[in-house]
This record gives structure tokens, C-alpha cells and sequence, in this order.
């Protein structure tokens, strides 16, 4: 399974050892597939994500000849293992069951599998998205998964069902497609359509993004009609902490200006959307795209538009007169993402940027009109106190705004997630628990008695001190991001750690590494053989099922 072959001439490589398991028959078997369910399991903030990986597969697919249904368990807030989604997918009767998922939602993304196939063994499994695609060496073996995309699949998933029916499939022609082999594990080249025009957009109706919006899908603008956009996919750069360019690729693909202007113009006059967040990793790499693309929007004159790139941009991939263009085309604020303050933890992110560099370009973008938010990792590895404080001094210098302080998680399948696993540091497996409830899977041994609520708020009071004039706007944002409620636990949180520094790891680490291997004893219970450490929230799951099992006995 460790071992992988690169067959040079057809691009294809092999992975060994891995048993193609008692389903395989039914692999090669022709398959009429006339009914599609995708799964959006539960654990993604709604505020946060939408199901947009179904509405491009949605799209992209010939729908006359498929029924497609998107089961929403987030919106349903419903597991897995609860008996309504059951009966659901039961009627539904698919033949083919999708799910997508990032890293913390992957046990429970696998659960929504292990369903359909107790529902019905002959029924296809796929499994797609972040997670499934930069740890796919660990869940193409999981059980329930048939098949399993990496990285983009807009165009490859319709090959894919038509592959399905014949008598003699070619999975080999389906890029980005790892499945079992005859012998062994085959992983396909990936998806990275160059002509990204040949992709249709996504279906927004579909994944009920009008029903996202009026439930608060708004991440960092005002409440106003919005929707995200991709208009350039990659990213060729090489930050130990991300997954992106293995999902997208290094090289940056992007979409023609005038595809891009009709699909504007389709958000704001058929959709009445009035804020287009673009969710690229690196919209800016091109200037010179990117200033074309802002002349084209400010050219259309479309009263009441504005822009964001909720990603952040590349400091280095701009100059004032791309900044004025943004400034004019609709953006009102730029995040960028230099991450941390510190020269040593700069350099163990492999983020390849010249910290000197960042006031000035704050202060440029500012001088158009334009806020400044800042984007920090708090607690990457090797990081002390001292990171820390020099995190809070590039804060303080650079006058951002409004900064965004968040916890180091590991990603599997990352840089540093390996290098980590390697220096065992962390157990292979384990997972981030969730991306919104501030718990860490991992703290430097040097920052576990670290008042990291208190170092926050500081930062934040510190701010306002030196930027009297931001105050309205730094507690507006405050407020808008934050319920009065929890500044007020903040709060409460900081005098408690102050007193109590120990109890910190046991509120916020979730596995602390007193715990991991608890934690990994606890899973083998759970489930043989599985390489996972399981979060909460599955376990949530297995106990209502075990507790299902108990009554039914
Ligand atoms: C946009 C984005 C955001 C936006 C979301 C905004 C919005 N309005 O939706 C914002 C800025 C809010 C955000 C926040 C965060 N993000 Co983010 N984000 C992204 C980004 C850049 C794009 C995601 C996206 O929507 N892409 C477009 C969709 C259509 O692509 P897709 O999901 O990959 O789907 C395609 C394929 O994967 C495949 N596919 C997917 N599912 C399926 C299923 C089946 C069955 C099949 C066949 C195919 C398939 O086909 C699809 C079409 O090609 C990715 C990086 C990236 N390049 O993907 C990170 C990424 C998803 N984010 C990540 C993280 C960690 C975060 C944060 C925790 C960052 C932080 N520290 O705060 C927060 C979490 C927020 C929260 N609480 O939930 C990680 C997730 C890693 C993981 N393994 O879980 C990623 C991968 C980046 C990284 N750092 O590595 N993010
Ligand atoms: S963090 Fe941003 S710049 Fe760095 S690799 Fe990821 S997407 Fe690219």
C-alpha cells in the first residue's frame, strides 16, 4: 500500500499491496446508473461552506439521463446513523451514492458509505473532496469506499457513469480516479482541465445556495444577497501547513474574462446577488489577469457589486495599481496571510515571503481606501512564546484592521502533518476535530501552559490602542463575528487559565498527547483494523447506533 510505482509512459501509478476485496466482480460488472444521491455529510459550518462540489458535478453531467439528489445532512443536522436519513436514502434507492468531505467530517462522510451499502451492497460508492483526496492513501481502503476521486472531478465524473455501463469499463480513462484493480490499487492521473471555459458553472439551485444565505452563509460580509465564484484554479506555491496545490495543482488555470463576465452578470440580475465572494487560493498570481478581470467588472457599472477574496492574496502579487482597480471594481476589503510574525516560523511554513515586505504593502492597500484584514496561525510547530510576541509586534506595525488569530490544525496529508507523523510528534490518523469550536489537535511543547485566549484578546485591545481612529471598525467586526456571549466566555476563559494554566490543554486540545493513545485504543475498539483517530462527533454517531442496536436486541 506504501510503496508506489510511476509508470512514466502512461502517466498512471500503482499502488501495491493493497487486496482487491470480495466486491471486485461487481466492479467490472456493467452498471446501469440512473439515480445519483450526494451526500453533504454533517459537520460543515453552514455559515462557512456550501455543497459547491455537487453543484458543479450537478452541472457537468448530462441531466437528462440522471436523477440527481443532494441529501444535505448538515442543513438536516442529522448523522449518519440516524434512522430519517436511512429511510430517505432507502426511498431514494440509488445506484450510486457520492460524498464529498474535509478532513474533520471524514469519519462520519465514510459512515454515509457504510449506509448505502448496508441499505443495498450492490450499490457504487465514491468519495471525493480536500480530505479524500490529500490523505487518499488511507481511505481508499476504508471500508464502503468503492471508488475515490482526487482533486477536481467537474468533467471526469460523467466519464466515470458512462465508464459504469459498459460491459468492459475503462476506469483508466477517468482522471483523477484511484480504484481497484485486477492485482492492485490503481490511482489515475488527475483532472486539471486546462480549458477551464469547457466547465460549466455550478448549479446554484441545486445546493439551495438562497437557502444558505437567509440562514446566515456570509462568511465575512455584510448580509447581503452573495455567492462564491472559482475563477482561477491552483496554486504554485508550497506551504507545508496547506493541502491546496495538491487538490488544484501548481500551475494556475483560469477562466476567460468574457466567461467570467456572463457569469457575473448571471449572479446579479437572475440571482440579485450583490456580493461575489471569489474562493481561489490565489486570485492575484496573474496581475495582469487579475487587473483585466477588475477593468471588465468596473466596465459593466453594476450599481451596489461588491467583491471579496475570503482566501486572502499574495502580498507580493499586486502593486497600487491593481489595489486602485479592486478598489473601483467593488472590493472593500483585503485579506492577506502572511501568517505569522516570526523569521523562524516563516521559514518552517516554506511560506516564501519576505516578512519586511508586509508593512509596506499594508500601507499601500490601505492608501487606495482599502481595510487591510491579516490572517495568523497561532501555535505552528517549533513556535514559543517569542513567536508569538513577534506575531503581535508585525500585527501592531502593520496597523491591519482587523486580524483573523487562528489555531495551528494539522491537515493530513500535508508537509507538516507528515513531518510531524515522522517525528512522532503526532499519531498517524489523527484527525482535526472541527474547524470552528477553537479546540487544537496540536500545541508545541512550548506553548502548553500559554494563555492563548488571553494572548488573543490582548492582541486585540492592543490594536485599538495603537489605531485609535480603526476602533469603530475593529468592534464592529468584533461584534459581527463574534456573539456578545462569546467575548464574554473569552473572558471568563482568560481568568481561568491565568489561574489555572494546566486546565488549558484539557478544554482546547482536543488530543492532547497524554490522550492519544487513549485515543487510539479507544478506535481500534470501534472499528478493526482502521487507521483513523475518531473526533467526538463520531463517536456521537456510534453510540446512537450501538444504542439502535441495543434496543433492536
Ligand atoms: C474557499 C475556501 C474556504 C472559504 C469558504 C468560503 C465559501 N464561501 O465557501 C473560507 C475562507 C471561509 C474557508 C475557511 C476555512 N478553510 Co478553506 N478552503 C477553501 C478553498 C480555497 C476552496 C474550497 C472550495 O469551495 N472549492 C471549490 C469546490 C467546488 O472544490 P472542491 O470542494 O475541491 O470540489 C471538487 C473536487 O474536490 C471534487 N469533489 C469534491 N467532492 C466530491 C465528491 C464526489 C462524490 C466526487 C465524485 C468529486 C468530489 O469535485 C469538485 C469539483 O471539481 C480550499 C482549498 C482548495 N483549493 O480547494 C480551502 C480548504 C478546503 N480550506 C481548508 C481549511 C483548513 C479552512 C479553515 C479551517 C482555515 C482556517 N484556519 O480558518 C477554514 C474553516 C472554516 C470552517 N469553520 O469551516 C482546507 C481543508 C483541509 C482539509 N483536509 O480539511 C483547504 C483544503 C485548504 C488548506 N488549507 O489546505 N475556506
Ligand atoms: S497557503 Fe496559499 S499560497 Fe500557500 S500553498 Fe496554500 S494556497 Fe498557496
Amino acid at each position: 500500500m506504501n510503496s508506489v510505482c510511476v509508470d512514466k509512459n502512461s502517466r498512471k501509478f500503482t499502488l501495491f499491496g493493497l487486496k482487491p476485496d470480495c466486491s471486485e466482480e461487481r466492479l467490472w460488472r456493467p452498471v446501469r446508473v440512473k439515480k445519483i444521491a450526494l451526500i453533504w455529510p454533517k459537520g460543515y459550518d453552514p455559515t462557512y461552506s456550501i455543497p459547491l462540489p455537487y453543484g458543479y458535478l450537478k452541472s457537468n453531467i448530462d441531466e437528462s439521463r440522471y436523477e440527481v439528489r443532494i441529501f444535505d445532512n448538515t442543513i438536516l443536522n442529522r448523522l449518519a446513523a440516524d434512522e430519517l436519513f436511512k429511510q430517505d436514502l432507502q426511498e431514494f434507492n440509488p445506484d450510486l451514492v457520492g460524498v464529498s468531505t474535509w478532513s474533520p467530517m471524514s469519519i462520519e462522510a465514510l459512515d454515509c458509505l457504510k449506509v448505502a451499502k448496508e441499505l443495498n451492497p450492490e450499490v457504487i460508492t465514491c468519495i471525493g473532496g480536500a480530505h479524500a483526496t490529500s490523505y487518499h492513501e488511507k481511505i481508499v481502503g476504508a471500508k464502503g469506499v468503492d471508488f475515490l476521486f482526487r482533486g477536481e472531478a467537474d468533467l471526469s465524473f460523467s466519464v466515470f457513469l458512462e465508464q459504469l455501463e459498459k460491459q468492459d469499463p475503462d476506469f483508466f480513462n477517468v482522471k483523477g480516479l484511484i480504484f481497484r484493480g485486477k492485482e492492485s490499487v490503481i490511482a489515475n492521473d488527475l483532472d486539471r482541465e486546462e480549458d477551464l471555459d469547457k466547465i460549466k458553472i455550478p448549479d446554484y439551485d441545486s445546493i439551495q445556495l438562497d437557502y444558505y444565505v437567509r440562514n446566515g452563509y456570509r462568511w465575512n460580509c455584510p448580509p447581503k444577497i452573495n455567492a462564491p465564484v472559482w475563477i482561477t484554479r491552483g496554486c504554485p506555491y508550497r506551504c507545508g501547513y496547506c493541502a491546496a496545490p495538491e487538490l488544484n495543482g501548481k500551475p494556475i488555470r483560469t477562466h476567460s474574462i468574457p466567461y467570467m463576465i456572463e457569469w457575473i452578470k448571471y449572479l446579479y440580475f437572475q440571482r440579485g446577488v450583490r456580493w461575489v465572494n471569489i474562493l481561489d487560493d490565489n486570485f492575484t498570481y496573474h496581475k495582469k489577469y487579475a487587473k483585466e478581470f477588475c477593468r471588465a467588472v468596473i466596465d459593466l457599472r453594476l450599481k451596489g457589486l461588491r467583491f471579496g477574496t475570503p482566501n486572502g492574496i499574495r502580498m507580493e502579487r499586486g502593486d497600487k495599481e491593481l489595489w486602485t482597480l479592486m478598489k473601483q471594481a467593488g472590493w472593500q476589503t483585503l485579506m492577506v496571510a502572511p501568517e505569522t510574525g516570526s523569521e523562524k516560523t516563516i521559514k518552517r511554513m516554506d511560506k516564501d515571503l519576505d516578512l519586511k515586505i508586509v508593512p509596506r504593502i499594508v500601507k499601500e492597500i490601505q492608501e487606495v481606501g482599502l481595510k487591510v484584514q491579516g490572517f495568523l496561525i497561532l501555535g505552528y510547530p517549533g513556535e514559543s512564546k517569542e513567536d508569538l510576541l513577534a506575531t503581535r509586534e508585525l500585527i501592531l506595525k502593520c496597523a491591519f484592521n482587523f486580524v483573523f488569530l487562528a489555531s495551528f490544525q494539522p491537515l493530513p496529508g500535508t508537509p507538516i502533518y507528515k513531518e510531524l507523523v515522522s517525528n512522532k510528534e503526532l499519531p498517524e490518523g489523527l484527525l482535526p476535530h472541527s474547524y470552528s469550536d477553537g479546540t487544537r489537535a496540536y500545541m508545541p511543547d512550548a506553548l502548553k501552559k500559554f494563555n492563548f485566549p488571553k494572548f488573543i484578546l490582548q492582541t486585540h485591545l492592543l490594536m485599538m490602542i495603537n489605531d485609535p481612529k480603526n476602533l469603530p471598525y475593529h468592534l464592529s467586526l468584533m461584534f459581527k463575528l463574534f456573539a456578545p456571549r462569546q467575548i464574554f466566555k473569552k473572558v471568563i476563559l482568560i481568568f481561568f487559565y491565568s489561574l489555572f494554566p494546566k486546565r488549558q490543554a484539557g478544554e482546547t486540545l482536543i488530543f492532547s498527547p497524554a490522550n492519544q493513545q487513549n485515543q487510539v485504543a479507544q478506535s481500534q475498539d470501534i472499528e478493526e483494523n482502521s487507521s483513523f483517530i475518531y473526533p467526538p462527533m463520531h463517536q456521537q454517531a456510534q453510540s446512537l447506533q450501538a444504542e439502535k442496536t441495543k434496543e433492536e436486541a
